[in-house]
């Protein structure tokens, strides 16, 4: 018998009933689990790994999938969560684009008692209430741990520039503290600018090339909040005929093949790694919730790192 949903605060009385009667004997046996997925965008190689996780890790499982791409539009995104529930899905995987702007989208679907778990980034609501969990990396600590390796190796003296993830996202903010938290201990390294890329890579190079026009030989860091933007910055770089790697060092974060391509060219220093491969760990929370067991409220991904000493080992393991 089903006995879905069994843990998670947000569920209505209404809602328990229905799905816990297991007098409909075989029909309700066989019921197929029904999950929707709402993706905020496809624009890098990081969401599009996420993306074929979720839906390899769906027909595993075989539980139908009700997919959306809310194509980097906040408000699609809380549309595409109505049409969702509208669906009368089971279960909803959100991985929200912003923190405050998908909070409607978590009452919705608590209005409906319809369990989210919240993969990659957080939204605004309460843990075990408004969601069921929150499935993420722990980015002040990728933060820290990029600062803490930049310092390392500019002896902790740089002039650094920031490219900063999607403006209202949990993952940007959580990215810049955590890099702050270890650059404000060293007096001499300094942030000369800090701007948006919006986590991609033609937007990064954009912003690295008018970064560049204003501040020149001054800048001798870059640390960026993900690895697309990261690499459209050691573009911009190279097209300034500065030498990303020797006049320049960039850290950045995700862990992606082409940034352990350009660790081995020499021409990123590091990367923390962030695994999109979120499909197992949303599954088993799915899973766990059938079965009536308790979820915590907070899943935790462990994170590597990848440097020049094991980029070549890791190249076929990273997305
Ligand atoms: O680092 C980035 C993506 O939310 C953790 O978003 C995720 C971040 C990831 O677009 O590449």
């Amino acid at each position: 018998m089903f006995k879905r949903r069994g843990s998670c605060k947000a569920d209505t009385a209404k809602s328990d009933t229905a799905k816990d009667d297991s007098s409909n004997g075989a029909a309700e046996e066989e019921k197929v689990v029904r999950v929707g997925f709402s993706q905020m965008e496809n624009n890098n190689p990081w969401r599009i790994a996420e993306t074929n996780s979720i839906k390899e890790e769906a027909k595993k499982q075989g539980m139908e999938l009700v997919y959306t791409d809310a194509q980097g539009q906040t408000s699609k995104q809380v549309s595409d969560v109505e049409d969702i529930i509208a669906q009368g899905v089971d279960y909803i995987l959100l991985a929200p684009r912003e923190y405050e702007g998908l909070a409607p989208a978590l009452q919705s679907a608590k209005e409906a008692g319809i369990p989210v778990i919240l993969i990659d980034r957080e939204a605004a609501g309460e843990p075990g209430v408004d969601y069921v969990t929150l499935i993420a990396s722990n980015f002040i600590e990728e933060g820290q741990r990029a600062g803490e390796w930049l310092a390392e190796v500019m002896d902790g003296k740089a002039n650094i520039v920031e490219l900063t993830g999607t403006t209202g996202s949990s993952v940007a903010k959580d990215r810049q503290d955590g890099f702050m938290q270890v650059i404000d201990t060293y007096s001499d390294m300094n942030i000369i600018a800090s701007q948006t890329g919006d986590f991609a890579r033609a937007n990064g190079q954009k912003v690295m090339e008018n970064i560049i026009q204003a501040k020149g030989e001054e800048i001798n860091a870059v640390y960026a909040h993900n690895d697309e933007m990261a690499i459209g910055a050691i573009q911009a770089l190279k097209a300034a005929g500065m030498k990303p790697g020797e006049d320049v060092i960039v850290v950045s974060i995700d862990g992606s093949k082409d940034a352990l391509k350009a660790i081995i060219a020499g021409e990123m220093g590091a990367t923390v790694e962030c695994n999109p491969g979120f499909g197992p760990k949303a599954f088993e929370v799915i899973n766990m919730l059938e079965a009536g067991e308790e979820v915590p409220v907070k899943i935790t991904n462990p994170d590597k790192f990848f440097d020049v000493n094991n980029a070549e080992e890791f190249l076929d393991y990273a997305f």
